[in-house]
């Protein structure tokens, strides 16, 4: 599509993985249609284009373009090795980026990218573009990668007691050692990850504005020390309640499943798009849901489905829904779900939340573990397993509190009451509402910040 060189072009760049380019694109669709007379390009994977249902929408000035993934032909991803096409695709870039945006657009005024892909501001450099860069996770996951060399001085792996709390860096309190991402104090320091989080927190800093996944009043502390590191900081969230994509096919009746049952009666399970509980944690999920006797509601992958135990579907049948892919969104604004046992992904993390529905976190890698901790200890809106489902019995007791007894009733209405500051911010007149006004201004006016 030729593009008119006086028009405003927008540049945004995806990362292809887990949940990353979602968001993005539904931002990016959000601006496209609320600035009709500017030109917008998303660049990612085939693969990632793909998958994304957003893509699905048409309209005029935003064309979706494909990045090389850096893999061969013939190349499957590994399930064990989740980091193993990350790593290709980080070898390829920014090359895939740069041709990519060479050969489909006029040149960029505005490079909007995700964090991950820190390269984007010398992108942005080379044109005399301006860089926006979105961190799609929570505020307290991006603190941790800002002050990993403060965390790495003062907390060493061999000597450091995993319970020791972080109120050496601002906001963070809340958190402790444990809780910290892999790569940032413990685990390998030099993965492809750790590599990657350790730069983006040392250069994100560059970016003429930093776009944030959250909304003000949800992280407080953490996000006033954020907009003090950054030029610009806009926490426009929750993008799925800002930028609502559409709507999920809902191929396996879930929604009708739901409609049988009493409000704030049934459990619904994700573990969102990269994680399967390994076999010992799913059979003492399944058989806490079984012992428990509470109808469930459970998104299952086949990698998952082999390894539940011997008869489980036969035995709750009637009770329970086990599907390969849920609504998500629109399953946990139904009235009839009563918790979310979740591995605390952000996307699912803000989901569950702009239902009001409280959470059981079982938390695997990356941020999750943060999500898992500000979820229960910050926000008091559900219980952890952070060191897995680690018997039928422990499962069972926590679905018991959260569905039937009133503490779980409690953490409903505060879940109740985050979702209403959540509605409110996208709002008109709310803040995220006014950040996301504030972005589109300065895109519109070419503006420079
Ligand atoms: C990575 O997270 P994931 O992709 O594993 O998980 P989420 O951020 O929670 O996003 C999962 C999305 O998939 C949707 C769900 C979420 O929007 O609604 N979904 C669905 O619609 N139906 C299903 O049956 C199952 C899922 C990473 F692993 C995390 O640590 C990060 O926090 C996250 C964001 O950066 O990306």
């Amino acid at each position: 599509q030729a593009i008119n060189p006086s028009t405003t072009h927008v540049a945004v760049l995806a990362f292809p993985f887990g949940t990353h380019a979602s968001p993005l694109l539904s931002l990016t669709c959000l601006l496209a249609s609320s600035a009709p007379h500017l030109t917008f390009s998303f660049f990612t994977t085939s693969r990632s284009n793909a998958s994304l249902s957003a893509s699905k929408t048409v309209l005029p000035n935003l064309t979706l373009y494909d990045v090389s993934d850096g893999a061969p032909d013939d190349y499957v991803p590994s399930p064990i090795d989740p980091e193993g096409e990350v790593e290709l695709f980080m070898k390829v870039t920014p090359d895939n980026f740069r041709s990519a945006m060479a050969s489909g657009a006029a040149r960029a005024d505005f490079i909007i990218s995700d964090s991950f892909l820190s390269f984007a501001g010398d992108l942005a450099a080379d044109v005399g573009a301006v860089w926006v860069s979105l961190w799609t996770g929570g505020p307290c996951s991006l603190s941790s990668h800002v002050y990993t060399d403060l965390l790495r001085d003062r907390v060493v792996p061999a000597r450091c007691d995993e319970e020791m709390t972080l109120g050496f860096v601002p906001g963070l309190s809340g958190l402790r050692v444990r809780d910290l991402p892999e790569g940032v104090v413990s685990g390998r320091l030099d993965s492809v990850f750790a590599r990657l989080l350790h730069t983006m927190g040392q250069e994100i800093h560059r970016a003429d504005l930093v776009v944030l996944n959250t909304f003000d009043g949800l992280n407080p502390a953490v996000l006033s020390d954020l907009k003090t590191k950054f030029r610009q900081c806009l926490p426009l969230g929750p993008i799925n309640l800002l930028a609502p994509l559409p709507p999920e096919p809902d191929r396996e009746s879930c929604l009708s499943w739901l409609e049988r049952h009493e409000p704030r009666t049934v459990v619904f399970i994700s573990f969102g798009t990269i994680m399967t509980p390994p076999a010992h944690e799913l059979a003492f999920l399944a058989r806490g849901l079984e012992s428990a006797r509470v109808p469930f509601l459970w998104s299952m992958r086949d990698a998952g489905r082999a390894k539940l135990p011997h008869g489980f579907l036969e035995r709750v049948k009637g009770r329970g829904l086990v599907v390969g892919w849920a609504p998500q969104r629109a399953v946990l604004a139904h009235r009839a779900v009563a918790v979310f046992v979740t591995h605390c992904g952000w996307n699912s993390v803000l989901e569950s939340l702009a239902g009001g529905v409280p959470m059981i976190g079982r938390p695997f890698i990356g941020d999750q573990r943060i999500n898992a901790r500000v979820v229960s200890h910050e926000w008091g809106i559900g219980v952890g397993f952070d060191t897995g489902f680690v018997s039928e019995k422990a499962v069972k007791a926590a679905l018991e509190v959260m569905v039937r007894s009133p503490v779980g009733e409690e953490m409903r209405e505060m879940a109740r009451a985050r979702a209403e500051d959540a509605a409110c911010a996208v709002d008109g007149g709310g803040s995220s509402r006014a950040n996301f006004e504030r972005l589109l201004g300065l895109i519109c006016e070419r503006g420079h910040v």
